[in-house]
């Protein structure tokens, strides 16, 4: 597991209250709405969340305003190598057909350049532009049932978080392999990591392993999801 996390559920607050960006305000009054309900109605704010998400795509950026040192690497595990002749992400669960699929496979899905803000919840953000495939694609690849609410995503350096289907399946949620016109670096997540404009750094897994979908929710909800973070984090 990775070390003991540094943020406070009550500094996230703070941050994101103190934060002058329209775009941090609206996922924090998501959070603090969240938060004085409290997690016994996390099914009522998922439901509330997923309805305000349901908006469709979200504007984008230009590719000239991509600010490649902007973004930190965040890394609580170390920096997994991951061989790209032998990787496979597995895809299963409540899937019609379980998926084994190495970079050709992905490669030979269609691919998309999205130009997004990185919102890391320690107080930075970045545009970046990621390249790679729909994260939809991939899921209907494998016949994602229509029991399949959730999104289970585990990664080579142990990291876990889980999603709700509607995320998962929003047409700007990636699975990526390329960064600002470049294969993706190692520290970045290589060979493939999420990206999507709608959610918060910390969903967005590097260096994924495995897709599990599930009827409901398990034990462990994220690495930092189970230290309080903010299970949804939609932005
Ligand atoms: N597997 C894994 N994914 C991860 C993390 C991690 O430590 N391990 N950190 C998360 C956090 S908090 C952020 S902000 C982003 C940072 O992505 P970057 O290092 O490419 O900037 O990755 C997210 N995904
Ligand atoms: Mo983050």
């Amino acid at each position: 597991m990775p070390s003991t996390p540094v943020l406070s559920r009550r500094k996230l607050l703070g941050l994101g209250i103190s934060g002058g960006s329209s775009l941090l305000l609206g996922g924090c009054a998501l959070n603090d709405l969240s938060s004085s309900v409290g997690d016994a109605t996390q099914p009522l704010n998922e439901r509330l969340e997923a309805l305000l998400q349901g908006r469709g795509p979200v504007p984008l950026f230009r590719p000239d305003q991509v600010d490649p040192a902007a973004l930190l690497i965040n890394s609580f595990n170390g920096v997994p190598r991951l061989d790209p002749n032998s990787y496979r992400l597995r895809v299963d669960g409540l899937v019609s057909r379980p998926q084994s699929l190495g970079l050709a496979a992905l490669a030979a899905l269609p691919q998309h350049t999205l130009v997004m803000r990185h919102v890391c919840v320690e107080g930075w953000s970045a545009i970046v532009a990621w390249s790679g495939v729909r994260l939809a694609d991939v899921l209907s690849l494998a016949g994602i049932s229509p029991l399949g609410g959730y999104v289970e995503i585990s990664s080579a350096d142990q990291y876990f978080s889980s999603w709700d289907r509607a995320s998962a399946l929003h047409p700007q949620t990636l699975l990526a392999t390329g960064m600002n016109g470049a294969p993706l670096p190692a520290a970045n997540g290589a060979p493939v990591r999420i990206a999507t404009p709608i959610k918060l750094g910390y969903k967005l897994s590097k260096w994924v392993t495995g897709l599990r979908v599930a009827s409901s929710l398990g034990e462990r909800r994220g690495t930092w999801e189970d230290q309080g973070y903010e299970w949804f984090a939609g932005l």
